[in-house]
């Protein structure tokens, strides 16, 4: 089974004045097919995503993150998975979101990135528990064909 890490991406939810709904989600939809081996949430701090994206790639074939890939001036989800990152893969993240427009236009300001760094493969997922389900549906499938490439 391939290992999967989950990180939610939330000022409010790290501060636990929110519940982190999208995580636990996350984990429901994949555990039949991955191994969650790690489990997290962070506040929307470059430095502390970037330091965990790394230490996480050594353990985990399949790294989610969900939240702050928006327009909120402290969304930087995306940008730093790019800095880390080795390659881009735009498919995975155009079909997302080509999927998810359909159901909402709002799905454009979702600014997710998927990339390889080393043998892991890193995708954002949008923050809601409606976006992160939606995507996660329609992903689930290339998966691991995806990671049998990679690893
Ligand atoms: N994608 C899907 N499939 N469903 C949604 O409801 N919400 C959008 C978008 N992607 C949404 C979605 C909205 S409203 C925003 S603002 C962006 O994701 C960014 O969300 P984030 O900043 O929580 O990551
Ligand atoms: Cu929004």
């Amino acid at each position: 089974m391939y290992k999967v890490g989950i990180v939610t991406l939330s000022d409010s939810g790290y501060q636990g004045l929110r519940e982190d709904e999208s995580g636990q989600i996350i984990k429901q939809l994949i555990q039949d097919q991955f191994q969650v081996v790690k489990q997290t949430i962070l506040p929307d701090e470059m430095a502390q995503l970037s330091s965990l994206l790394i230490e996480w790639c050594s353990v985990c074939d399949l790294i989610l993150t969900t939240g702050g890939t928006g327009l909120g001036i402290r969304d930087i989800t995306p940008e730093t998975t790019l800095k880390i990152s080795e390659k881009e893969i735009p498919g995975i993240s155009e079909g997302m979101r080509m999927q998810s427009i359909q159901k909402t236009p709002f799905a454009m300001l979702s600014r997710g990135v998927a990339v390889q760094r080393g043998q892991t493969l890193i995708i954002n997922l949008p923050g809601s528990p409606k976006g992160v389900t939606e995507n996660l549906t329609y992903l689930r499938p290339i998966l691991p064909h995806a990671l049998d490439i990679l690893t």
